[in-house]
C-alpha cells in the first residue's frame, strides 16, 4: 500500500521496465530475522500481512496531522511516516535476495511495485530518515497553516481560501496582485527546507539504485523513465495547438479588459487569470464568455442560492432571533449541510452507472468543511484509511462550482478504493497515477448543461452554435488551460532532482518553465528572495505533478469509450452516460484491476488500445477550435520563450 502521500491519495506507482539498479542477486548479505529458506511467493505474502497490520496506525497519524495542525500532530505524524519509512526500506533490502530468481509473473510484479512505494525515498540512515519526515511534516503544516497578514497586524491575516475568493471575484488590478503576492509570501520560509528535502530523497532514491528522485518517479509507469518523458512530450505536441489558441483569446480579452495591463510582454500575467496558479481560467468566465446571451451556465450563482436557503430554513427554524454566537453556528451547520447535499449530489451519479452508496464511514468521518477552531490542510483529498470501508475525503467545500466538481473528482479516488480493496495491499493502486486521478474527471466531462439543467443548476439550455460554443468554452476554461500546467510542475522537479535547477535558481527557472508552457508571466519581477514554487501545494505536499497532465489526457479517452458503452453515438462533447450501467459495469471492472496488471492490459480492457493518445482531447474540442481560429484572426498569436 502506497503512503507515500496520504494528503492526495494513495496510488502505487507501476515500473515493468527493468530499473537502473538491478543488482547482482549474489551480492545480497542474509538478512537479520528473515528466514533464510522464504520463497519470493512467501516473502510477498508477508509483506502485504505486515503493511496490512502497520497501516492503520500511519493514516491515523496523517489524517490527524492534516485535519489538526499543530506541534503534537505533526510530531505523530513525522513519527509514524518514519515508522512507515524504515520498514519500507527494511522490505526493500529483504527483496535482494530474490533479483534474477526465477518467480510468477504476479510476484515480481509486487516486488517491483514494492520499491515505488513512496514518493519520498528515504536515506538508510536512521536520523537522516527523521531529518526527511520532519521537514516534510513541517513543509505540509506550513502550507495548511499559511497566512497572508496585514503588515504589523498579526490579528489581520487572511488564508489561501480568501485570498482566492479574491482572485475569483474582484477584477482590480491591485487588489488581485494583492492577493497573489500576499499567497505567495507564505511560501518564503519554506526555502531551505525544500532544498534539505531534495538532498535527503535523493540519498534515499540513489540508495534504490536510481539517479535521482526524479528518475524513480519517472519509474512508474510500465516503461522506461526515458520513456515516459517522451511520452509526456508527445501528448503535449498533440494538444499544444489547441492551448495556443485558447491562450491567445484570452490575452486578447484581458487587453481589452485591462488596458496597458492585460499581458506581459505577451505573456498572460500571473495575478490576473481568477486562480492563484493559473491552472484553471474558470473564474475568468465575465470577461472570457463567448456570447453572454447563449443562456446562463453560472452554477455558483445556483449553489450560492440554495446555501442562501438553506440557510435561511435553518435560521427560521429557531424560531427567535439568534444571538451573534447562535448566527454564527447555525451558518456552520448551513455550510455543513450544504457540503453534504453537494456530495450526495456527487455520489448519485455513481450509484446512476450501478456502483455502490457510499459506506457509512464515509459520512461520519469525512471532512467536509473548514473547521473553525484550528488549522487544516484544506488541500481536497481522498483518503483509503483502512484498506476496507474507511474511506475519506478532506475537503473545505464552499457552495461554488470549483468546489462542486472537486467532490466528482475526490469520489473518483473513492470509488476506486472501494473496487480494489479486495486486491493485495501492493496491488491497491491506479492502474498508474495518471489512471486515479482521471476516475473522477470522466464524470466531470459527463456534467453536460444537459445534466447540469436536470439537477437544477441550470436553466434549460438553448440549443444552437452560440449554446454550444459557451459550453465547449466552459469546459476547456478548466481542461485545456490545466494542460501546459500539469506539465511543468515536475519539469521544474524533475530539474531540482537531477541538479539542473540549483537552490540558486529555483525561482528564476520556475518562472522560466511558467513562460514556457503556459506563457504565464508575473507582473513584477520575483528573485530568489521568493519561492514560489512552495505556494503551489503539491510541492511542499511532495505530490507528484505529472499524473494530473497524464489524467487530463486519459480522461478524454476513458469518458469516449464509456460513451460507446452506454450505447452512445453522436458527437463526443454532447455524451453524458449518467443512468447508464452498461458504462457503470466497464468503469468498474477496470477500476477493481488496481495495479494487479500493466496499465496497458487495463487500457486495452477498458478502450481496446494501448496508448495514451490526445485525439480524444482534440475531437472532444474540435468545435472550439475552429471557432477560436476564426476569432483570432489576425493577431499575433504565441508568446516570446514560448516553445
Ligand atoms: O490536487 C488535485 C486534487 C486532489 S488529487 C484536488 N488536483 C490538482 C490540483 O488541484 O492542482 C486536481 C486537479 C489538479
Ligand atoms: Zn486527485
Amino acid at each position: 500500500m502506497n503512503l507515500r502521500r496520504l494528503s492526495c491519495l494513495l496510488a502505487i506507482s507501476v515500473c515493468l521496465a527493468l530499473p537502473a539498479c538491478e543488482r547482482d542477486a549474489t551480492q545480497a548479505p542474509p538478512v537479520a530475522g528473515v528466514p533464510e529458506d522464504e520463497t519470493a511467493d512467501q516473502f510477498v505474502a508477508r509483506v502485504n500481512d505486515e503493511m496490512r497490520a502497520m497501516y492503520r496506525e500511519m493514516t491515523a497519524s496523517q489524517w490527524i496531522s492534516s485535519t489538526y495542525i499543530n506541534q503534537d500532530s505533526q510530531l505523530l505524524a513525522a513519527k509514524g511516516n518514519e515508522r512507515w519509512l524504515t520498514a519500507l526500506n527494511g522490505w526493500i533490502e529483504q527483496a535482494r535476495r530474490f533479483e534474477g530468481q526465477e518467480m510468477s509473473p504476479e510476484t515480481a510484479r509486487a516486488i517491483r511495485l514494492l520499491k515505488l512505494n513512496t514518493a519520498m525515498p528515504a536515506p538508510r540512515d536512521p536520523e537522516r530518515l527523521a531529518e526527511l519526515t520532519t521537514i516534510a511534516t513541517r513543509m505540509e503544516g506550513m502550507y495548511g497553516a499559511g497566512a497572508y497578514c496585514v503588515e504589523g497586524d498579526p490579528d489581520n491575516c487572511r488564508q489561501l481560501g480568501q485570498l482566492e475568493e479574491v482572485l475569483r471575484t474582484s477584477r482590480d488590478y491591485d487588489e488581485q496582485l494583492d492577493a497573489w503576492q500576499g499567497w505567495h509570501s507564505i511560501a518564503q520560509p519554506m526555502r531551505d527546507d525544500y532544498a534539505r528535502f531534495v538532498e535527503l530523497v535523493n540519498e534515499g532514491a540513489r540508495e534504490m539504485g536510481y539517479a535521482d528522485a526524479g528518475e524513480m518517479w519517472r519509474s512508474g509507469y510500465d516503461m522506461s523513465p526515458v520513456e515516459i518523458a517522451a511520452e509526456a512530450d508527445r501528448l503535449w505536441g498533440q494538444v499544444k495547438p489547441l492551448y495556443e489558441q485558447l491562450h491567445c483569446y484570452a490575452r486578447n480579452r484581458l487587453e481589452a479588459r485591462y488596458p496597458d495591463q492585460g499581458s506581459v510582454d505577451g505573456l498572460l500575467p500571473a495575478h490576473l487569470m481568477g486562480n492563484m496558479w493559473q491552472q484553471d481560467w474558470s473564474n475568468l468566465w465575465d470577461i472570457l464568455e463567448p456570447y453572454p446571451n447563449a443562456g446562463s451556465l453560472d452554477v455558483t450563482g445556483a449553489l450560492e442560492a440554495q446555501y442562501q436557503a438553506v440557510l435561511d430554513n435553518r435560521a427560521a427554524a429557531t424560531g427567535t432571533l439568534p444571538t451573534v454566537a447562535e448566527r454564527v453556528e447555525i451558518e456552520r451547520q448551513a455550510q455543513h449541510d450544504m457540503a453534504v447535499r453537494m456530495t450526495r449530489r456527487a455520489e448519485e451519479f455513481y450509484t446512476s452507472l450501478g456502483m455502490p452508496e457510499l459506506p457509512d464511514p464515509f459520512w461520519a468521518n469525512s471532512q467536509f468543511t473548514k473547521p473553525r477552531d484550528r488549522d487544516v490542510v484544506c488541500h481536497a483529498s481522498a483518503w483509503p484509511m483502512d484498506m476496507d470501508e474507511d474511506v475519506r475525503i478532506k475537503m473545505c467545500i464552499e457552495p461554488n462550482e470549483e468546489n462542486f466538481t472537486t467532490i466528482y473528482h475526490e469520489l473518483g479516488h473513492i470509488y476506486y478504493f472501494l473496487a480494489y480493496k479486495d486486491q493485495p495491499p501492493l496491488f491497491q493502486a491506479g492502474a498508474h497515477d495518471g489512471f486515479h486521478e482521471a476516475i473522477g474527471d470522466v464524470i466531470v466531462l459527463s456534467m453536460t448543461p444537459e445534466y447540469l439543467a436536470s439537477i437544477g443548476l441550470v436553466e434549460e439550455q438553448a440549443q444552437g452554435q452560440a449554446a454550444l460554443i459557451n459550453s465547449q468554452m466552459r469546459m476547456a476554461l478548466s481542461k485545456v488551460a490545466f494542460l501546459p500546467f500539469g506539465l511543468m510542475i515536475d519539469r521544474w522537479r524533475w530539474g531540482v532532482f537531477d541538479g539542473s535547477i540549483t537552490p540558486e535558481n529555483y525561482n528564476q527557472a520556475w518562472w522560466e518553465l511558467k513562460a514556457r508552457y503556459q506563457g504565464v508571466a508575473p507582473a513584477e519581477p520575483r528573485g530568489e528572495e521568493f519561492f514560489d514554487p512552495g505556494a503551489k501545494y503539491h510541492v511542499p505536499g511532495n505530490t507528484p505533478y505529472t499524473r494530473y497532465f497524464l489524467s487530463h489526457v486519459l480522461q478524454f479517452q476513458f469518458y469516449k469509450a464509456l460513451c460507446s458503452a452506454s450505447g452512445y453515438d453522436g458527437p463526443l462533447h454532447e455524451c453524458n452516460f449518467h443512468g447508464s450501467e452498461a458504462a457503470g459495469e466497464r468503469f468498474w471492472t477496470m477500476l477493481s484491476r488496481g495495479a494487479g496488471q500493466t496499465w496497458q492490459e487495463t487500457m486495452r480492457e477498458i478502450s481496446g488500445g494501448e496508448q495514451m493518445d490526445a485525439s480524444a482531447v482534440l475531437e472532444y474540442f474540435a468545435p472550439l477550435q475552429s471557432w477560436l481560429e476564426a476569432q483570432n484572426e489576425g493577431l499575433a498569436c504565441g508568446w516570446p520563450g514560448g516553445s
